[in-house]
């Protein structure tokens, strides 16, 4: 099989083809890594940077993201299995009163893509929540609002870990459509990003990685 169809699929967002090429290449012998770092996630590169050329949409973006989950659905046993190293662990979460997550979800994926570990602490995240996930070790936490009644919960999560004495122990990022990086600046976050990809490219850069 020619693998170029599974990252070819990834962009054109087709998922039954990204799930069967995957399955295909496994029984044929090729290595779940070079599946991922070879194919799937320089697709994923690819939908982002298409993305900020303003050549996609957030559609696009979504079923690329979904065949990209097809894919990773036969990879992740495999990889875990044979213990690829996420290249960082980040707990993403829609801040406390805000229920939109669909933002949230794609920035998810694009982080995923790019090879971190995700947690999820889904919406209405309270700061407690974000406290506890940090405590338990976590290199880096994202933080999604909609709404500009829920932003403010961005900065009491921020308080909440310098209270707790867990600020210098994770980076933050922070996202979603009101939000700006002078925001982020005034709250004391380390990064912000506009949209999914960049989000990806900053978490990197955040952690050094
Ligand atoms: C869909 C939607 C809903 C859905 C949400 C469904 C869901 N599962 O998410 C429903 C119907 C539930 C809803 C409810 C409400 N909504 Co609403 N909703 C929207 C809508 C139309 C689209 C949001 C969206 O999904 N956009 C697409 C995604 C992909 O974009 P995004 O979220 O901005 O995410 C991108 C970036 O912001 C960034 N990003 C996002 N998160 C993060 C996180 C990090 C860490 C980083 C780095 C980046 C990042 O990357 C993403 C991808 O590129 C917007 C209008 C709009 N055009 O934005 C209103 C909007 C956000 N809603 C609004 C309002 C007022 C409400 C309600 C209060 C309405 C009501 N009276 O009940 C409730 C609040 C419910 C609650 N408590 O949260 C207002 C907010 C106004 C304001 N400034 O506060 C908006 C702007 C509509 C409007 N013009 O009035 N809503």
């Amino acid at each position: 099989m020619d693998l170029k169809e599974i990252y070819e699929g990834v962009i054109s967002g087709n998922q039954k083809v990204v799930s069967e090429g995957v399955q295909a290449a496994l029984k044929a012998g090729v290595t779940p890594p070079t599946l991922l770092f070879d194919y799937l996630i320089p697709a994923m590169s690819e939908v982002g940077e298409r993305f900020e050329r303003n050549e996609f949409y957030v559609p696009e973006m979504l079923i690329a993201a979904r065949a990209m989950q097809g894919g990773m659905a036969h990879l992740k046993p495999l990889l875990v299995e044979s213990g690829v190293e996420p290249i960082g662990r980040v707990a993403i979460g829609t801040v406390k009163g805000d229920l939109h997550d669909i933002g949230k979800n794609l920035v998810s994926m694009m982080l995923e893509g790019a090879g971190f570990e995700l947690v999820d602490l889904g919406v209405d995240a309270a700061p407690e929540k974000f406290v506890q996930v940090v405590r338990d070790g976590i290199d880096a936490i994202a933080m999604s609002a909609l709404l500009t009644t829920t932003m403010p919960s961005m900065k009491t999560t921020i308080d909440a870990l310098v209270e707790a004495g867990l600020r210098d122990k994770v980076k933050i990022l922070i996202g979603g459509a009101p939000v700006t990086q002078a925001y982020a600046d005034q709250i004391g976050a380390d990064g912000y990003a506009p949209d999914a990809s960049s989000a990806a490219r900053m978490a990197k850069e955040l952690l050094g990685v």
